[in-house]
Order: C-alpha cells, then structure tokens, then sequence
C-alpha cells in the first residue's frame, strides 16, 4: 500500500529497522548523515537506495524540517555514492517517491539511484 506522506513517522517502517541493524541489507555507504544499500528488487544493473539517518517520512517532511547540515550531508553523500560507483560519465538517474501518488511504499525518506544501462526518457 502507498503510504501517506502526512502520516506520522513510523519507527518500525524497514528503513528504521535497516538503520538499525535488526534486518540485513547490502550496504555501499555510510556516513553521519546517510546510509545506502542496494534495492533488493532492483530495476537496473545498479539500483541503489540512499536514506537519511534521520526521521523523516518522506522528501516533503525531509525539505521541510530536516535541519540544512542534515539536507546538505545527506545531498553530498547521494551524489558521493553514484561517484563511487562509477556512474557520473556513463550517467545516472535520481528518483525520490513522495506521497500515496507516487507509489512510495516504505515511510522512510529515499532517493533511488539507477545506472548502469541508457534509462531510456522520463514517462512521468
Ligand atoms: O521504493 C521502495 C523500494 O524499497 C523498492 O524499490 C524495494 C525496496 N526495498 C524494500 N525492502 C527492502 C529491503 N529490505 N532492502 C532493500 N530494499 C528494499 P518506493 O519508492 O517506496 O516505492
């Protein structure tokens, strides 16, 4: 089910439990400010999610009342991933799901990484 990006941050959503270490994912970075792990459905050869480490439901409530050192550690370490992966000659897409609309499912600020391949153009 799509999520409501006004809802209240739920502290057993996966990415919580990810953060904290009661459920395994495949890690590629961590910092401060952000940790990210491959999707475990992915949809391109390199399909990674970058999560605050912060509690936040969504990209709204994240650009809205994150403080601006977190927004900014949290920026620089999306575009510190698709360096590491070797992904800014080729090219790379950002996308971040907000709100019942876009389909986000898990109530936990994400930005996706896609790579590895032409993407193709933008549908939406
Ligand atoms: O994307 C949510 C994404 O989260 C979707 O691509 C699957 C991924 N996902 C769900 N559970 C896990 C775990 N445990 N590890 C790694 N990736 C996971 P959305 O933008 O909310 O639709």
């Amino acid at each position: 089910m799509p999520i409501d990006a006004t809802q209240a941050y739920d502290d057993d959503n996966i990415f919580a439990r990810i953060l904290r270490g009661e459920i395994p994912s495949r890690k590629v970075y961590e910092d401060e400010h952000a940790l990210a792990f491959h999707d475990i459905n992915p949809q391109a050869p390199v399909h990674i999610l970058v999560i605050p480490k912060g509690r936040y439901v969504s990209w709204d409530d994240f650009s809205a009342h994150a403080p601006v050192e977190e927004i900014a550690g949290f920026v620089r370490a999306v575009g510190h991933v698709a360096r590491e992966q070797g992904l800014v000659a080729p090219g790379y897409r950002l996308l971040a799901n907000a709100g019942s609309d876009s389909g986000q499912e898990v109530p936990h600020l994400h930005v996706h990484i896609f790579g590895g391949r032409g993407l193709g153009p933008m549908l939406v």
